[in-house]
């Protein structure tokens, strides 16, 4: 008799709670570091000042099933290093879904961090994350995660299979403002505004 053949949502997957970690063989991995994360940060100066083969942060994801499945549902652990260019925190590259009815979940493992979401106009407001907290990203929704701690940010997130990540609308008529450190808090100032 032959095996029966293993369907890819079949194939083990698991995950470590206390450290978020995703194991299994069809698990992802893709790595950000500074140098690819050019002109994400305002203060291009330091950014160019430092190690650029720095490590950001890393995500390990599962596709159950293949991208653009209408249904299906992928799951994923960004892990944020913590670190600074200039005064603005390490941050992921954000974006918004390309299908812009496509929500989001995030839930904290561990680490202080803030998540920036951004409306259509560019809006931005801020949702503190901390072990346990747990965020409802509506699809139309921008989004991006800070780590405004001194140990790693570690979160879950749950998304659609054909939700689509759009990294190009976020560079044009992205976040209006940014969450930098000031007076060692952790403080969201409009890109307009003076000083950081
Ligand atoms: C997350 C993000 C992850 C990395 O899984 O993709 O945190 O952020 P960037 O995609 O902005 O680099 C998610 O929001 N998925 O939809
Ligand atoms: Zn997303």
């Amino acid at each position: 008799m032959k095996p029966k053949q293993r369907a890819a949502e079949e194939s083990p997957v698991s995950i470590n709670w206390s450290t978020g970690l995703l194991l299994g063989s069809s698990v992802q991995e893709r790595t950000k570091t500074l140098g690819q994360l050019r002109g994400i940060f305002y203060d291009a100066d330091s950014w160019s000042q430092m190690d650029l083969d720095t490590t950001v942060y890393c995500v390990r994801w599962w596709q159950p099933v293949p991208e653009n499945t209408e249904g299906g549902l992928f799951w994923g652990t960004t892990t944020i290093e913590p670190g600074l260019v200039g005064d603005e925190y390490f941050m992921t590259h954000g974006h918004c879904h390309q299908q812009r009815n496509r929500a989001e979940i995030y839930s904290t493992i561990s680490g202080e961090g803030a998540l920036l979401l951004a409306d259509a106009e560019g809006h931005t407001s801020m949702e503190v994350m901390t072990a346990g907290s747990t965020h409802y990203l509506r699809g139309e929704i921008a989004h991006r995660v800070a780590n405004v701690g001194k140990s790693p940010l570690v979160f879950v997130a749950c998304w659609p299979s054909d939700a689509g990540h759009d990294y190009e609308t976020i560079a044009t008529k992205g976040f209006l403002a940014r969450l930098i450190r000031c007076h060692g808090v952790p403080t969201l100032l409009r890109n307009d505004a003076n000083g950081s």
